[in-house]
């Protein structure tokens, strides 16, 4: 009876305590404001479970529930809720606006799916709310004119279609629109816009079935700062209302089908204007004259190439203006000189219409210019000395001008100079020799009145990639050197040149790339040379030829080496003392390992820093034992924590490294052993053939053990010797990383000098590796992007071809620059239906292997790319970016801002 008593009053007990707490350390008004919010909470669905906060058990107050803000205290009501990006769907329930001070609703980023949530409207201090990228549909009704309290409203990225309606003008707070991209159609009319004099921000781009002029009201809105209405199927002209926006920062009408001329005025005054953007449309005529001149007066004078000048005035007008952009258009006339020298002007794209002037020299004082694009316009000018002096020019592109004079010395001096393109001009005399652009990637002088040889400094270019010289007056004989490069397209048609052809510059692209020069001659050209000199042998051939030879014969050279280093090593050995470390159990002694380490167990020819030797340990397990040459380059001490470091890293794509063992001579490195040897011993052999879903599983597995190594690790690794031959595959195919992170044990000036000795990874090299000493994790990036290659190709990364060695990268570049080419690279030896898979990861190699470093993916995004991969649906989009990344246009994107 007692003990009845007594569970009843504990039952009893713990409830009401509860209750209390409940009652002393919430608040009262949380009672209500809890209830209405899981009411709201009741009919979301929430997968990731991300309002696991909101609940009146979890003891968390409801001010910190997930995506909750409140109003300071005494009150500490909601005012804001903000869950975007949880990948809610559901329904977006009324209960919310029982909350009276809900000012802010942000639900973008989630999956949504219903029409506008009028019922919102009774959110009676809704001042914001936010349903960007959702799946809302159906038209905005008139009742939109609800929201009295809206400021920011954004429905932008969903499928709302039908008119912009006429309820809108209700809204009259209202500073931010934002109605992009949606399936709005038919007309926009005056009315609504005239009344919202607060906007600030309108936002209509991305309606390709709008078709409407622009409503002359539009220009009223004296406080609007950004204007957007790209891509929105606008027709007639550009009011000249416009001139009223004073303070237009982002003015963007590009591609729409606008007409008539550029409206007078526009560009004066307009000093706080940082983007214009015009492009793609119909308009035509010539800028006024004196745009972005202001009141100010630049004076400056020329005297020996030497630009002496100064601001004797400021100008207030377009001081803030960044981009500038008219092309596809078809204006004409004057280009307005005033932009040229531009403070901060960074972009000036104005290709495809026909304008006219001269470039000025005081194009040297818009420091911040980092890309002009004028090609086919009517610019006749000399190219100005000042251009050489803006250091921030990344490209610049005038084709299919007439531009004339001598290109100056100078031309190329910017640092990170990567695109020029200079063709269809009249430009004459020789060719500078460009030394200080390491960055250049595509040159192009085709079609001018060249002469004088191609400079030899090209070869120094590291990454120069596309180069044509092509129907100009060159003279004399093409470098050798040019062979060093990777280049992708390489045409001197149509010059004056003589002499022998590097050999290697005859295969690998078409003929037509040589032609119209009589005088040249080599194998498989119409003149075979005359005197046969002995073959002379360019660097590109002598690594093939090195390689060849550590290959074929390296093999019995080391067997022979070997045999007397073995002799010394083991006389040695029985003197010094081993230290030996193991991470894992192993019953082996150092005496042990030593003995088993002889010819028979010693695997490959050994790559720059020493042998590999598979060893059975006596309980009968396996293992791989690296032997380096111990360099003295750190201590005892320092080295074990090197070792440990390494030996710490536990992924199942990565090799162990289970110990090792350490004398006066060498360090021992013992390694978990793979059963079918490395990927790249595989790919050598003539049966190579493994079946897609294998690569790509090897793929998916190296590049997860390399993002594990760049980003997860600590401390951050880089791998810096990615190779096929450092890819092991253990039964079932599941690759293990190698070889990793060596410079930690052998330091890093051994390290760099054995690997350049290593003839056999020139390929996998990136082509930065040039000018930038130091180890990035762009280099590893590049190296496993060869790798891919040679997946997809099923060929070696560096193999003989017509008697020369030809380098993936280059060959795979060089054959999908022609239609079909891409599948063309594709190993045979796979199913066609994989086709599409093949396609996928050609296009994640070539990002990888992108001359440019940081145009290169991380090591994540790869590894993400991939695994979309195996998903067999989405990729059927992904083949044409392939074909664009590889053109000459690779970087046409319009700005790197
Ligand atoms: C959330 O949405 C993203 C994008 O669609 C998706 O990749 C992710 O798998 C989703 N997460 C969950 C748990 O549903
Ligand atoms: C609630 O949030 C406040 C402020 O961020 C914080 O100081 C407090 O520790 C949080 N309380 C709980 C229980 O999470
Ligand atoms: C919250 O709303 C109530 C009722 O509308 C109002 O009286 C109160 O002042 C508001 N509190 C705050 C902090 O805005
Ligand atoms: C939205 O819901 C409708 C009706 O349930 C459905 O047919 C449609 O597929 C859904 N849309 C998306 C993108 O989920
Ligand atoms: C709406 O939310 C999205 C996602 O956070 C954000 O990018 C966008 O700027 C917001 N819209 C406005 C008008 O603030
Ligand atoms: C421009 O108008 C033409 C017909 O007038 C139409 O075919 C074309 O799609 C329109 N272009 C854009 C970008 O709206
Ligand atoms: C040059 O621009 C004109 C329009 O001004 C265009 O019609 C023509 O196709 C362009 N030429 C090239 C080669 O792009
Ligand atoms: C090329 O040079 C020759 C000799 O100097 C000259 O006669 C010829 O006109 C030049 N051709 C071009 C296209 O400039
Ligand atoms: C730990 C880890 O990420 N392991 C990966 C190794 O690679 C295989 C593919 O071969 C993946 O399935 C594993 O997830």
């Amino acid at each position: 009876m007692s003990f009845l008593t007594y569970s009843m009053a504990s039952a009893f007990k713990f409830p009401f305590f509860l209750f209390l707490f409940y009652q002393v350390f919430i608040p009262i008004w949380a009672s209500d404001d809890a209830e209405i919010l899981l009411s709201f909470k009741s009919s979301i669905e929430d997968p990731m479970n991300s309002l696991s906060t909101w609940s009146n058990t979890s003891f968390t107050p409801l001010c910190n529930w997930t995506g909750i803000t409140c109003s300071p205290s005494p009150s500490f009501s909601v005012t804001s809720l903000n869950l975007q990006g949880l990948n809610l769907s559901g329904e977006i329930s009324t209960s919310i606006c029982e909350l009276p001070n809900l000012s802010y609703l942000n639900l973008a980023n989630n999956f949504f799916n219903q029409s506008i949530p009028l019922h919102l409207s009774q959110c009676g201090a809704l001042e914001t709310l936010n349903l960007s990228n959702n799946f809302i549909w159906g038209t905005i009704p008139d009742q939109i004119s609800q929201f009295m309290s809206l400021r920011v409203l954004d429905l932008s990225r969903n499928r709302v279609e039908g008119k912009i309606p006429y309820g809108l003008v209700s809204l009259k707070g209202l500073q931010v629109l934002n109605l992009g991209s949606n399936l709005l159609s038919g007309i926009v009319t005056s009315f609504v816009f005239g009344s919202l004099t607060e906007l600030v921000d309108l936002d209509l781009s991305e309606n390709p079935l709008l078709s409407s002029e622009i409503p002359a009201e539009v220009g009223n809105l004296d406080q609007l700062q950004r204007l957007l209405l790209q891509s929105s199927g606008f027709h007639g002209e550009i009011p000249d209302s416009f001139v009223g926006l004073r303070r237009l920062e982002v003015l963007d009408l590009s591609q729409n089908n606008l007409t008539g001329g550029f409206p007078l005025g526009l560009g004066f005054g307009l000093e706080n204007l940082i983007s214009f953007d015009v492009s793609q449309n119909k308009l035509s005529g010539s800028f006024p004259s004196g745009i972005c001149r202001g009141k100010g007066l630049i004076n400056f004078s020329v005297h020996t190439n030497l630009l002496t000048g100064s601001i004797t005035d400021s100008f207030d007008d377009c001081l803030n203006l960044e981009r500038f952009q008219v092309q596809n258009n078809g204006f004409l006339g004057e280009f307005p000189d005033a932009l040229w020298s531009l403070p901060n002007i960074k972009l000036i794209r104005a290709e495809n219409n026909r304008l006219s002037s001269e470039i000025p020299e005081s194009i040297s004082m818009a420091a911040q210019l980092e890309q002009v694009q004028i090609d086919n316009n009517s610019f006749i000018s000399k190219i100005p000395w000042g251009l050489g002096r803006v250091r921030s020019l990344y490209r610049f592109s005038a084709s299919l001008n007439g531009l004339y004079g001598e290109i100056p010395e100078n031309f190329c001096d910017s640092p990170i100079m990567s695109i020029i393109n200079l063709s269809h001009n009249s430009l004459i005399g020789r060719i500078p020799e460009l030394t200080k652009c390491r960055k250049l990637v595509s040159l192009s002088l085709s079609d001018n009145s060249l002469s004088g040889d191609i400079p030899t400094s090209l070869a120094q270019l590291p990454v120069l990639t596309y180069l044509d010289l092509s129907d100009n007056n060159l003279t004399g004989s093409i470098p050798q050197e040019l062979q060093n490069l990777k280049l992708a397209l390489f045409n001197v048609s149509y010059n004056r040149l003589s002499g022998r052809v590097p050999s290697s510059l005859i295969s690998g692209f078409p003929a037509s790339f040589l032609q119209g020069n009589p005088d040249l001659c080599g194998p498989g050209l119409p003149n075979s040379c005359l005197e046969e000199r002995p073959k002379s042998i360019g660097p590109t051939k002598l690594t093939c030829v090195l390689i060849s030879i550590a290959f074929a014969a390296g093999l019995m050279v080391v067997a022979a080496g070997f045999f007397a280093m073995y002799r010394s090593y083991k006389l040695k050995s029985h003197r010094g003392a081993w230290c030996s470390v193991f991470y894992y159990p192993l019953r082996v002694t150092e005496q042990g390992l030593i003995m088993g380490m002889d010819e028979k167990s010693a695997i490959g020819n050994g790559g720059a820093f020493g042998r590999v030797y598979i060893l059975r340990l006596p309980g009968g397990e396996f293992v791989a034992v690296k032997r380096l040459m111990n360099f003295k380059s750190q201590s005892w001490k320092a080295l074990k924590a090197e070792v440990k470091t390494l030996a710490k890293i536990r992924h199942k794509n990565i090799t162990k490294l289970m110990g090792f063992c350490y004398s006066e001579d060498s360090i021992l490195l013992i390694y978990e052993f793979a059963h079918r040897g490395s990927l790249g011993d595989l790919i050598c052999r003539s049966d190579f053939q493994l079946e897609w879903s294998i690569r790509l599983k090897i793929a998916v597995g190296a590049a997860q053990g390399l993002a594990y190594l760049h980003k997860e690790y600590i401390p951050h690794l880089l791998h810096r010797n990615v190779k096929s031959t450092n890819i092991l595959l253990d039964a079932d195919f599941e690759p293990k990383i190698t070889d990793f992170a060596l410079d930690r044990i052998v330091g890093e000036s051994v390290y760099v000098s054995s690997m350049a000795s290593e003839s056999g990874s020139y390929c996998y090299v990136a082509p930065e590796h040039g000018y930038i000493k130091k180890a990035t994790e762009q280099m590893d990036v590049y190296s496993f992007g060869v790798v891919l290659l040679e997946l997809i190709t099923g060929r070696q990364a560096e193999q003989p071809e017509f008697g020369d060695s030809i380098d993936i990268v280059k060959w795979v570049r060089r054959k999908i620059n022609v239609a079909n080419g891409a599948f063309q690279v594709l190993d045979r030896r796979v199913s066609n239906t994989s086709q599409h898979e093949m396609l996928g990861a050609l296009e994640v190699a070539l990002r990888c292997t992108s001359v440019m470093p940081e145009k290169r993916p991380t090591m994540f995004e790869v590894v993400r790319s991939l695994q979309s991969l195996d998903s067999k649906a989405r990729f059927h989009s992904v083949f044409p970016a392939s074909v664009e990344l590889c053109s000459p246009n690779e970087h046409s994107e319009s700005s790197r801002a």
